[in-house]
């Protein structure tokens, strides 16, 4: 037998710690920041937007403060509070498993201020939190940015210094912006402060320029000499080529507003057009339909979700109506409409079929129509065809709705008026195939008679209670009734 080393021991938890810190978000963005290769950021500011940006391929989120003061509808300003900010980030942390850099402006306040926020980040699952050396409340720095004072040297240390000791997860990430250049301060000055806050232990420097060509980016590049990761966010310098950050030594580039500025363009070009032209013809096949939102939102692992957890009583179910026949002595009455849309007591027979089924939380109804099936109406329920009515049975109907027997599912005629308990009674037997025959006698009918009379004292004969999903039925046909009736036994 093999027995192995204290020192192949040792390395094997070595590495399966390194792995274990590698699939965290954190250590995915530690990682980032150090790789030797060029790495991108991409702005979200919301929980789609987040899922958007882990779909396209991105490795990684910069929860930008623009973009999310943007989807509040609220300026760049430290207008939303930093709660509300965070609350965002727990939406985007669970829309998306990307390591997600907080654009945390001035760090909300002072030392204490930003020990509380880096606590926070941590509990959300949030990989680190950049931040700016500027004054709270901050101000975009596109906007005048010359004009914003920056914050003193030893203080913004002293913040960073807070942070990182205030951060259990050794790979949570602090990123110092240096916005020096911005507030027009010399290349020293910028580089003097970004030396002072990599000594005050920032994990990164994030160097920002508001000029349309990456000159002093290029020029702090060089000199910083890779002392530490470089960020850059190249907004306004964006026809730069990529390249160009490769060779000087950046570490990861953000793209840091443009799911928010290409969300705000497209809806502005939709709600023109439909304001104008009064209709959705125009705009239906260039927006992403409903159905794309619902796999957005995984709506998908709901149902699977609903199968496994809710109990019968309140899980989905359905109900099949087989109305494809015209059906024998009704002929005079249903010249132009199915027996399943004759009136009853005022109302179409298959009303009270379906408000019977909704009251009974049955909301997924699918009626097989084939004789006259144009006349049904099919508000609040599917409508299926069997082209073949006249010559075939009520199985070939019931085939044409396999699709809706995929949870526990009533199946009934479409010309059965029943009292509310007797389908309540059907969905809480236990049984796996229930079936409710009507037992009252009919002039017509003496076979049928002695087969509901047999069965009407069975209740819920089950050879495997517990099997799933399952079906009921309702069974046997009213043929002249005009008024629903209280008919029916679960056998
Ligand atoms: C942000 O995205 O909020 C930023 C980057 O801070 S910038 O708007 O360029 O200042
Ligand atoms: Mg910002």
């Amino acid at each position: 037998m093999n027995v192995p080393t204290s020192a192949a021991v040792v390395s094997a938890l070595d590495r399966a710690a390194s792995e274990r810190v590698d699939s965290t978000r954190s250590g995915k963005l530690r990682r980032m920041l150090q790789s030797e290769q060029l790495e991108f950021l991409i702005e979200a500011h919301n929980g789609l937007s987040a899922r958007i940006a882990r779909e396209a391929g991105f490795g990684g989120i910069w929860a930008s403060g623009l973009a999310i003061s943007a989807q509040f509808g609220v300026r760049d300003n430290n207008e939303a509070s930093w709660t509300q900010v965070v609350d965002m980030l727990e939406f985007m942390a669970d829309a998306s498993d990307l390591p997600i850099l907080l654009d945390g402006d001035t760090g909300y306040g002072n030392f204490n201020n930003m020990r509380r926020l880096v606590h926070k980040l941590e509990q959300r699952g949030i990989a680190g939190v950049c931040i700016e050396d500027k004054q709270f409340p901050k101000t975009n720095s596109f906007l005048a940015g010359e004009r914003q004072p920056l914050a003193d040297i030893a203080e913004f240390s002293g913040k960073i210094a807070a942070g990182k000791d205030t951060q259990t997860d050794p790979n949570f990430s602090i990123v110092a912006r240096v916005e020096a250049l911005i507030a027009g301060w010399s290349m020293d000055e910028a580089l003097r402060r970004a030396e002072a806050y990599r000594l005050a232990g920032a994990d990164a420097i994030l160097i920002h320029s508001k000029l349309s060509k990456p000159d002093e980016i290029l020029i702090f590049a060089r000199e910083w000499a890779r002392r530490a990761p470089l960020v850059i966010v190249p907004t306004r310098y964006y026809s730069t080529p990529t390249d160009v950050f490769r060779e000087a030594g950046i570490s990861v580039v953000i793209w840091a507003n443009h799911l928010v500025r290409s969300a705000a363009a497209a809806m502005q070009s939709v709600a023109n057009e439909i304001y104008q032209s009064q209709t959705l013809v125009n705009v239906e096949d260039r927006i992403a339909s409903v159905e794309e939102i619902f796999r957005l939102q995984d709506a998908e692992e709901y149902f699977i979700a609903e199968r496994l957890y809710l109990s019968a009583r309140c899980a989905t179910r359905s109900a099949v109506v087989l109305a494809a026949s015209r059906g024998r002595g009704l002929e005079t009455v249903t010249t132009d409409r199915p027996k399943v849309m004759l009136p009853i007591a005022g109302r179409p027979l298959l009303r009270w079929l379906v408000d019977g089924f909704k009251k009974e939380n049955i909301n997924d109804i699918t009626v097989v129509g084939g004789y006259c099936a144009d006349a049904i109406e099919t508000a609040g329920i599917k409508l299926v065809v069997n082209e073949r009515h006249a010559s075939t049975g009520e199985l070939a109907s019931l085939a044409c709705a396999l699709d809706a027997l995929e949870s526990d599912t009533v199946i009934s005629y479409g010309d059965l008026l029943f009292r509310s308990y007797v389908l309540r009674d059907l969905v809480d037997c236990p049984a796996d195939f229930p079936v409710v025959v009507d037992s009252s006698p009919t002039r017509d009918s003496a076979r049928a008679t002695t087969t509901a009379a047999c069965s009407a004292h069975r209740y819920c004969y089950s050879a495997s209670p517990a099997r799933r999903p399952r079906s009921t039925t309702l069974g046997r046909r009213l043929r002249h009734r005009t008024r629903p009736r209280a008919g029916g036994s679960v056998c």
